[in-house]
Order: C-alpha cells, then structure tokens, then sequence
C-alpha cells in the first residue's frame, strides 16, 4: 500500500518517524512529508507556494492513505489540508495523534478515519486488511463516520514499546522557505537555526527511551490521558538493548554528534536510569540531553549521567509559587531545585528551566515568588518562559470554566495560533515588570542585587516599557545571546568517550 505520512511544523517528528519505521517493516511503500519546522516565536502560516508544493507532490505520488499526525495547535491548517486533499485526490484522509485522541468526533470533521490512542499497530492492521475489512470487524482505537453517526470506539494502546524503533530510513520530503527538498539540511535557516536554543552548532538525533509520566499536571496530556484511559500504564520504559540498537543504527547512518532523549520524565525509573547509562558510556558515547523534574533527580544520579554524557537538562519549574504549584498539581520543592542547580554548576551541566506565565490565576505576590526562586538559582541556566494555553478538556480548562475565570480575551483563539510566549507583545504593566525580571534573572552578568534593586524600582514597575527596552534593546539582549551560545557549544562539544 502506498501511505505519506505528514507532519505539521515538526521536521523529525517521533511520532511519524515510528509509524513510518513500522510501515515499513511491513512492506508498504511509505514517505513522510514535513510541512515546515517548529521555530519557537518564529512560526507563520504556510504560504499558498509551500500548500501548493504539498498539494502538488500528493497529486504526483496518488497515495492510497495520507495519514496526519495532529496535535491542536495545528488542527486548522491539517483541516485545511486536509479538504483539499479530499476534493483532488482519492486517498483516505487518517488523523492520528493527540487531537484526535483527545477529540476523535471534532477530528472527524474533516478526516475520514481517525485514530485513538498508538498508531503503529491500528495503522499495520488497516494497511494490510484494507478499510472496508476493519470497519466490518472492528479495531479498537480506529473511529470513523457513517452517514453522519460516528462508528469505532477504545484506545488504542502499545504496552510492548520495544517492537517499534524511532529509527526510519526511507522517503521524506521537507517543504519550508517556499522550497521542498529531500534533505532537511538545505532547508534550515541559519539565522533561524542561530536563535533555535540547544541544537544550534550540532548535528543532533532525536528520540525516547519511554513514554508516559508519573506525574500528572493539570495544564497537560498526561493528566488527561490517566483519566481518559485507566488501566494505561503511567511510564512505559523502552529496554536499554533496543534504544542502544536504535542509537548505534542512527549514528551508522547520520553520525550525529547529540542525542536528545525527548522522555517526559527521563529519570523516572531510577533502577533503569542507572542501568542505562552504563551501556550508553561505553556503546554510545555522545554528549546528550534530557528532560525531568527534580522529584526524580538526585546528586549520585546526576554524577552517573553526567559520566555518560549528559550535558544539558530541562527542567520544568513552571511557577515558584506554592499556591500555583498546586493548581497545577505539581511537587515544587524550592530548596531541592537550589540545591540541584547548584550541582549542575559543580558537574558542568547546563540547565534549561521552563516558567509558565499569562496565568490568569496568578497574582503579583506568586509573580514575586517565582522571581525569587529563579533568582535563587545557580547560573548559569536558561529560562524558556511558555505562555499558558488552555487546551479542550485539560483539568486546568476544566477547573477555570467552574471558576467563571474568563481564560484571556484571546482564547480559544490561542489554543490555534499562540505556541510561545512573545516577549514583546502587549501585556498589562506588572505582568510586563515581573515577565521581564524573570528573563533578566539568567543573565550571568547582572548581579543579583542588581536585579534586587530593580525589582524594588517603583518608576519600573509603573512604567515597564524601560525595562523591557533594556532586556531586549541594550547590548544585554545581544551579549546574553552570544555568551549563552557559545556556551551551549562547548558543553556540546565536549565528549565524554570518542564514538
Ligand atoms: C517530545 C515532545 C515535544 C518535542 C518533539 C520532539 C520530536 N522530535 O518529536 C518538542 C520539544 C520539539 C515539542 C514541541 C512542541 N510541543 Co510537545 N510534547 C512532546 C511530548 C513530551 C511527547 C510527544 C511524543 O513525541 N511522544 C511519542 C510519540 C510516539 O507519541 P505520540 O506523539 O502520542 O504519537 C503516537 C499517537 O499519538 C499516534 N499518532 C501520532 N500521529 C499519528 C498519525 C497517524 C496517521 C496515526 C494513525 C497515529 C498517530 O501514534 C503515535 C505512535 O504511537 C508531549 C507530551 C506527551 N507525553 O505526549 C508534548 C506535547 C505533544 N507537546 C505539546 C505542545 C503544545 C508542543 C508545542 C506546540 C510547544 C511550543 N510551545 O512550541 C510544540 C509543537 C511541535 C509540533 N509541531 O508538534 C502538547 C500538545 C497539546 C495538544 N493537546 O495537542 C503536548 C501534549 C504537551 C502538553 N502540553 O500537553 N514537543
Ligand atoms: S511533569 Fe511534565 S510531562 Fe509530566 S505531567 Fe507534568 S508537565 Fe506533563
């Protein structure tokens, strides 16, 4: 069977990379099409040439299936999409992904399949079996629609997630900058690629080595997820054979220089963590990176990963205030988070913090908390601040409809269009004074009492304009830039064993 698998503003898409690495086990003749890269604060709409390239190439190749891998702030233009498609081409349009888990009768509007859950075995069974086969049996996580009643029920879940490898040869095409090129190398944009935050000077490979999340946070899937499909197992960790299997096929082909381990929770596992990175010293080797929380982060943890490679971790902070720690059902832990931050420094780990800001929730003394925790941090660090977005269904959406809270003026526009925080977009005065203490809280050379000082500055606070000009139009902005890149590429840089 003929299937392209599409990705929307996501070259290397996990997701895709899996289904296509599945599909093609199986024999089908499978290429994936990226439609334009994520550039944090950077992303625009595709133009009419970059649709019509997409369109042009779906025209030529006349699959059989276009599956869309959808998450929700892009279901607007993969509708889009994905009308046009229907109206020149025969295919059978296939949503999978997070929205149509979350929403499969929403996703309906426009696909003609959907799927709920993982896709990899839903997807095998329809390519071989063909639509009309599994509409009549049944397929759990496969929903569609008939004479307008939407047929199909379940999830669908991969308990063994050591069948599939994230690992794909095959066909891809990458459209961006008005161009579609088979290599995503002649597509980037190096000025993009210079202000992009941790990939900058690296050829880097992407993956995971489980998926799931022990915690369970209001303002995400995971919490959802739990209470949508109970029974899911909250973390399904990948055996250390096959990621290394994975990682040692990449680097054969790519010779990459980092790996990325996109995991929720890394060190969720302490006993796997512990085991893994054993085997990736020494059948690995490369410098990487990793996401957690410092519930799961330890100094004797750290020391082990650092040995193996690590070099940069995230760090989800997301407020430092108690009350909005707890809205958002998450252990803060202020004094572990000074303490580990201060490890990073003594092992030569950089890390990334992400703040949650634009919470309608919060007042100006949890504005004050989370200034004081971030300036309470070991530099050096870096701050990724994220404007909160209230997806459907999420426990905090559900909880600020009760609460008659009004979201934003933008909402639910945001959900669509908004997937960043903008620094200079138009806020009231004190979210305006504190958003920009926050970001000036990182840069190595401002002195804490400085910013103390500023902090205090009545004049300021009433008229944050300056110090928002002095964030970003003073040679603060363009220093702190220069100083963090070259440091994000030294720690990249160094290697831990030659691989
Ligand atoms: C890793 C990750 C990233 C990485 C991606 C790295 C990479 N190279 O892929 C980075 C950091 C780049 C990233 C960026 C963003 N992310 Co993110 N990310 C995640 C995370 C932690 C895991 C996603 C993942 O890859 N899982 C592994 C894959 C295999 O699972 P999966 O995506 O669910 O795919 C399976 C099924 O859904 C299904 N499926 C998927 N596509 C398709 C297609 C078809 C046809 C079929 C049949 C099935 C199918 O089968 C897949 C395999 O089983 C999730 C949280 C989570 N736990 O899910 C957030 C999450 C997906 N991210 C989110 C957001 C908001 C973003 C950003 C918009 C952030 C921003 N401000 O820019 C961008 C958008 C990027 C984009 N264009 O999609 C939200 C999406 C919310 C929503 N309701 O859709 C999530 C859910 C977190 C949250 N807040 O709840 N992200
Ligand atoms: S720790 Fe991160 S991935 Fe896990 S539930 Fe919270 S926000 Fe989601």
């Amino acid at each position: 069977m003929k299937i392209i698998l599409v990705s929307l503003y996501l070259f290397d898409n996990l997701a895709t990379r899996s289904l296509h690495a599945a599909l093609s086990a199986e024999g089908h003749d499978v290429t994936t099409l990226y439609l334009k890269e994520l550039f944090i604060n950077t992303m625009k709409a595709p133009t009419s040439r970059e649709i019509a390239l997409f369109l042009r190439h779906i025209r030529e190749e006349k699959p059989d299936i276009v599956g869309f891998s959808v998450r929700t702030p892009f279901i607007r233009i993969a509708d889009h999409l994905a009308r046009m498609i229907k109206e020149e081409t025969a295919a059978t349009v296939f949503y999978g992904g997070l929205y149509p888990t979350m929403s499969p009768r929403a996703a309906l509007a426009f696909a003609d399949i959907v799927c709920v859950g993982d896709g990899e075995n839903v997807f095998i069974q329809l390519a071989k079996k063909g639509l009309t086969a599994v509409k009549k049996e049944g397929l759990p996580g496969l929903w569609w629609k008939h004479n307008g009643a939407v047929n199909g029920s379940g999830y669908a879940v991969e308990s063994d997630v050591d069948r599939y490898s994230f690992y794909a040869a095959g066909k891809r095409y990458y459209i961006d900058h008005n161009r579609m090129e088979m290599e995503k190398e002649k597509i980037n944009n190096r000025i993009q690629r210079f202000f992009s935050t941790i990939d900058v000077f690296t050829r880097g490979y992407s993956t995971m080595a489980g998926r799931g999340c022990p915690l369970h946070c209001s303002f995400c899937v995971n919490a959802l997820l739990k209470d949508h499909f109970p029974g899911l197992d909250t973390v399904r960790q990948r055996r250390t054979a096959g990621v290394i299997a994975e990682l040692q096929a990449a680097y054969a082909a790519q010779h990459m220089e980092t790996v990325y381990f996109h995991d929720d929770i890394f060190t969720a596992d302490r006993a796997w963590a512990f085991d893994f990175m054993t085997a990736y010293k020494t059948a690995v080797g490369l410098p990487f990176m990793i996401n957690t929380h410092i519930q799961y982060l330890d100094y004797d943890l750290l020391t082990g990963l650092r040995d193996a490679g690590l070099r940069i971790v995230k760090i989800g902070i997301q407020s430092g205030s108690e009350r909005i720690s707890r809205m958002y059902r998450r252990p803060l832990l202020k004094e572990k988070l000074q303490t580990i931050s201060r490890q990073c420094r003594e092992l030569d780990i950089f890390p990334l913090y992400d703040i949650i800001i634009d919470n309608p929730f919060e007042s100006e003394p949890d504005k004050k908390e989370t200034f004081a925790l971030l300036s309470s941090l070991a530099r050096p660090y870096k701050l990724m601040m994220y404007s909160l977005v209230f997806f459907p269904e999420y426990p905090l959406t559900k909880y600020a409809q009760q609460q008659g809270i009004p979201l934003s003026p933008q909402q639910p526009e945001k959900v669509y269009t908004n997937w960043y925080f903008k620094f200079l977009k138009r806020e009231a005065a004190v979210a305006a004074f504190w958003h920009s203490l926050f970001w000036l809280s990182q840069v190595d050379f401002l002195s804490r009492r400085l910013l103390q000082l500023l902090s205090r500055n009545a004049f300021l606070r009433r008229y944050p304009c300056w110090l928002k000009m002095y964030c970003l139009g003073t040679y603060v902005f363009a220093m702190n830039v220069i100083i963090e890149k070259l440091r994000i590429r030294s720690i990249w840089m160094k290697k831990t064993v030659s691989a």
